[in-house]
C-alpha cells in the first residue's frame, strides 16, 4: 500500500518554513518536502521525507506519484517578481510549467485514490497592474476582479496559474456532469508582502520592508530601493500561515471564489523607516530608488479588499501595523539574532 502524505514544494522557502511546522503540529500529517536544494536541517524533523529535486523533473514526479498517496498539495515553489524579471523564460518554466506538473500529479493521484486532491496555491498582489500612480491613489481597496493586468512575468505567471487551477477544479476532462466534484480542489490566496521574524526573503520586490526591519535590528545601514511614499499591503508570516490552514480547512461549500485577496495592513516605506527609527534612534535608513523595482511596486495596489475571505471562511488578521511590531517582529527578530 502507498503511504498517505501531503506534499509541499518549495519547502525551504519562507512560507515552507512556517507552514511545515504548523501542519505537523496541527495535523500530525505525514509530510513529504520537496525543494531544489537539500531540505534545511530545521525542517527535517517535521517531515516524513525530504527530497532535493526539481518540479520540472517529470521522472521525479512520477516516482513520487508511484510511492505516495497524496491528499493535499501545497505548491509553494516559485521565482519571485524581481528575480523573474532577470530571467523571464526560466521564471515562466518554473512558475507555470512547475504548476502544471503539480496539477497533473494531483489529477493522477485523485484518479488512483478516488478523492479530490486539495491544492493550495500562493498567488500574489503581483497579479494586479495599476496603470498609473494617480489611479493607484484613487483606488481604496482593490477587488479581486479589478485591474488584473500584471506588469511582471511573475504576475503574469501567477494570474495564469490561478486560471489553470480553476480549470482543473471545474472543467478538466468533464464531458457532461458538472455537479460531480472535480479531481482537484484548488484554493488560492493573493498574498501581500510577507514579513517573517526568522527569515528574510530574496528575489521579491516587497522585500524592502523585511530587509529594512532586519537590517535595523542588527544595527546595519539599509538603503531602501523604493521611494519613501511607496505603499503596498503586508502581513506577518504567522498570519499568512494561519490563513493557509484556515482556507484549506474551510468547507468547500462556503467558498465562493477560487482565489482570495488577503491582507494584514498597508504602510508606506517611510512609515516602516519611522517605526524603526522610533525604536533605534541610530537606525541608518536611506532611499535610493531602483527604477525597475519602483515601477513594479507602483503597479501593485496600496490596499486590497479581503471582504470575500472574511465572509466565506472568517479571515481576520491578528497582526496590524502596531502589534505586528510590538508582539511579533521586534521580539522575534531580536531573539533570532540573539540581540
Ligand atoms: C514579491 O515581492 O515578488 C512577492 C510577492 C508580493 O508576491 N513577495
Amino acid at each position: 500500500m502507498r503511504k498517505s502524505v501531503i506534499l509541499i514544494t518549495g519547502a525551504n522557502g519562507e512560507i515552507g518554513h512556517g507552514l511545515i511546522s504548523s501542519l505537523q503540529e496541527r495535523y500530525q500529517q505525514n509530510i513529504v518536502a520537496l525543494d531544489l536544494k537539500v531540505i534545511d536541517p530545521e525542517i527535517r524533523p517535521h517531515v516524513k521525507e525530504s527530497i532535493a529535486g526539481n518540479i520540472l523533473d517529470k521522472a521525479l514526479l512520477d516516482q513520487i506519484n508511484a510511492e505516495y498517496q497524496i491528499s493535499e498539495i501545497y505548491h509553494l515553489a516559485a521565482l519571485l517578481s524581481t528575480r523573474a524579471e532577470f530571467s523571464p523564460v526560466a521564471a515562466h518554466d518554473v512558475n507555470v510549467g512547475g504548476t502544471l506538473n503539480l496539477l497533473e500529479l494531483a489529477v493522477q493521484q485523485a484518479r488512483s485514490h478516488g478523492q479530490p486532491v486539495k491544492f493550495f496555491f500562493p498567488s500574489s498582489i503581483a497579479v494586479y497592474g495599476i496603470p498609473s500612480l494617480k489611479i493607484k491613489q484613487k483606488i481604496t481597496k482593490i477587488h479581486e476582479d479589478e485591474y488584473c493586468f500584471p506588469e511582471t512575468m511573475y504576475g503574469c505567471n501567477k494570474l495564469y496559474c490561478e486560471s489553470l487551477g480553476a480549470y482543473y477544479s471545474k472543467h478538466y476532462q468533464r464531458l457532461s456532469d458538472n455537479s460531480l466534484p472535480g479531481l482537484v480542489d484548488f484554493r488560492g490566496m493573493r498574498f501581500p508582502g510577507l514579513i517573517s521574524a526568522v527569515t528574510v526573503p530574496s528575489g521579491g520586490t516587497s522585500d524592502f520592508a523585511p530587509e529594512m526591519i532586519h537590517a535595523a535590528i542588527q544595527h546595519h545601514p539599509y538603503d531602501c530601493f523604493v521611494r519613501p511614499d511607496t505603499t503596498i499591503p503586508f502581513m506577518t508570516m504567522p498570519d499568512a500561515i494561519r490563513s493557509i490552514l484556515e482556507l484549506m480547512s474551510a468547507p468547500k461549500s462556503n467558498l465562493t471564489r477560487q482565489v482570495y485577496n488577503i491582507t494584514g495592513w498597508s504602510a508606506s516605506a517611510d512609515k516602516f523607516r519611522d517605526k524603526m527609527q522610533s525604536v533605534y534612534s541610530d537606525a541608518n535608513i536611506t532611499f535610493t530608488v531602483n527604477e525597475k523595482r519602483q515601477s513594479i511596486v507602483d503597479s501593485w495596489p496600496a490596499d486590497v479588499d479581503d471582504s470575500a475571505a472574511q465572509k466565506d471562511w472568517g479571515w481576520q488578521p491578528e497582526h496590524h501595523f502596531q502589534n505586528a511590531f510590538d508582539d511579533y517582529l521586534l521580539p522575534g527578530i531580536k531573539a533570532h539574532y540573539g540581540k
